[in-house]
């Protein structure tokens, strides 16, 4: 009998971890999804123009190649044609309960178990079952094992900016588009531009009369060279797997060798930034707005957006970049030092709250102590998947396991190989938590790492907390975490027997 496992969220994690499981026979799990559906981000960002900017055969499992991607650079319905796709060849749907969220977990030391407390429909993951709504309903089932797999940009940030309710037009965040609204000839604000709004603006400013783009902060920008695959790229894929493979060896290859090096201080710092230069003075014509658009902080410092359709969106006649500062919002618009700039939308690309891991889930472990009590300097976990005192608790894309350069899909394949690694010694020696010891030597071989990166370098980004410590991102090359993680090391554990 294998163990009872408790997995938190059916998006590219939650979703890996399920179909492992099941690879290895183990069919007594439970897949908890918040949502109405599978896809986790996927499934919540349906802006215009959402997709991704990592190339698609490398976005995607290693062990489920696909040869139906119909671009290098897939959109967020083909990712999540795909996730869907895993979901039901893989047999997944059975132990899925939709609208169904974890509230809390406690870990049971007489029982050495789980108590996940759920609040939701509980209804199933089969799409036939789709139709009958549940009653919502408060439970407490017993699990031996919970992984969560709720990722780090689930969660959208809404500024607080004064007058925010005032305003009398529709507005809504990027991550919950509101798809009811028409921009059509409409008077459009877009505040923020990260990455999302890099790739809803060129769209917005094509449907609507007029867009104003409020920048804080200016971005570096990378092209992204899109193609089309077409048949026949997509026969060659399919017929010759081995294309496949070595294709996807080849970004892979790429984004290691010469992307990690320029947020390490490496040999393609220069590159890098250089590219980003010549890209915004090739579509940025007017030396104003390009200035405007020129960042002072070190190249990587903030998440590169790589996109080739921002900037000509940006010099369109009828698109004005606001750099001045926001003062409030008011009934007709959004109004900075400057004056008033009149909108009939406004839309908050204003991110996510991404350090805040496994909010709102209250998580209980050992002689009672609460995880956001234990990460109240910041979250912090051995390998991103284990905190000590929490016994038979795992992370996906966990506390420093996001990545500027690489896929973070193969980072969760890592995360999971390690976490299926953990169950025979589970079941053999009871309950396994790692020691403090061990999450001390990680957390000191973490600061040197980061001292090379140059994400601490003077920059406001997702990847920090309130205190400046980054908390999100992994400073080593991808390579070296698969090292890390090939297998759990039994002496960096304590266990129950
Ligand atoms: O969010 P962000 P995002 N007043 O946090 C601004 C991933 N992603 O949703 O820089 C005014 O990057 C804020 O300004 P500043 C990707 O990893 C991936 O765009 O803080 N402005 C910034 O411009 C990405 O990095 C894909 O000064 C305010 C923006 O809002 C991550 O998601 C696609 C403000 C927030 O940018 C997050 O991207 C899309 C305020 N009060 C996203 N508060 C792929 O292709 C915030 N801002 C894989």
């Amino acid at each position: 009998m294998g163990p009872t496992v408790a997995i938190i969220g059916a998006g590219f994690g939650g979703l890996c971890m399920a179909i492992q499981l099941e690879r290895a026979g183990i069919d007594s799990y439970t897949l908890f999804e918040k949502g109405g559906d599978v896809g986790g981000t996927w499934r919540d960002n349906t802006y215009p123009g959402a997709g991704c900017d990592i190339p698609s055969h490398l976005y995607s499992f290693s062990f489920e190649r696909y040869s139906s991607w119909t671009r290098r650079y897939p959109g967020q319905r083909e990712i999540l044609d795909y996730l869907e796709m895993c979901a039901d060849k893989y047999g997944l749907r059975s132990h899925i309960r939709l609208h169904t969220e974890v509230v809390s977990a406690v870990f049971d030391e007489t029982l050495g178990k789980w108590r996940v407390r759920t609040a939701g429909s509980g209804e199933s993951g089969k799409r036939e079952e789709h139709e009958e709504h549940g009653k919502d309903e408060e439970r407490e089932e017993l699990f031996d094992v919970v992984v969560s797999a709720v990722g780090q940009l689930n969660r959208p940030h809404l500024p607080e900016i004064a007058g925010m309710s005032s305003f009398t037009g529709p507005s809504f965040h990027s991550a919950r588009w509101d798809h009811s609204v028409d921009l059509t000839g409409r008077r459009v604000a877009v505040i923020g531009t990260g990455s999302s709004a890099a790739q809803l603006i060129p769209p917005v400013a094509e449907t609507a009369a007029h867009l104003d783009v409020f920048q804080r902060t200016p971005n570096w920008v990378i092209p992204k060279p899109d193609a089309v695959f077409g048949r026949a790229a997509r026969a060659v894929f399919h017929y010759l797997p081995l294309s496949q493979r070595i294709y996807r060896e080849w970004i892979y290859r790429y984004a290691e060798g010469a992307l990690y090096p320029a947020l390490a201080g490496g040999w393609s710092t220069a590159v890098v930034r250089k590219r980003a230069l010549d890209h915004l003075r090739a579509q940025i014509p007017d030396p104003a707005l390009r200035a405007k658009l020129t960042p002072d902080y070190p190249i990587g410092c903030k998440r590169i957006v790589i996109d080739s359709r921002f900037y000509p969106a940006l010099a369109r006649p009828d698109v004005d970049v606001v750099t001045e500062k926001i003062v409030r919002i008011t009934p007709e618009g959004v109004e900075t030092t400057d004056g008033l700039r009149e909108a009939d939308v406004i839309i908050y690309a204003t991110g996510f709250q991404s350090t805040e891991f496994l909010v709102p889930i209250e998580i209980t472990g050992r002689q009672g102590r609460r995880l956001h009590d234990e990460w109240k300097d910041g979250a912090e976990a051995y390998l991103g998947i284990a905190v000590p005192h929490f016994p038979n608790l795992f992370m996906l894309y966990g506390p420093n396991t996001n990545l500027g350069h690489n896929s973070i899909v193969f980072m969760i394949e890592c995360q999971v190989r390690y976490i299926m690694g953990c169950l025979p010694y589970l079941m053999d020696r009871g309950p396994m938590e790692v020691r403090p010891e061990a999450m001390d030597a990680w957390r000191r071989s973490l600061d040197r790492a980061m001292d090379h990166m140059v994400w601490q370098a003077g920059c406001a980004s997702w990847y920090k907390n309130a205190a400046g410590r980054v908390t999100n991102n992994w400073p080593g090359s991808t390579p070296l975490y698969r090292r890390l993680t090939r297998a759990p090391r039994p002496a960096a554990f304590r266990f129950a027997r």
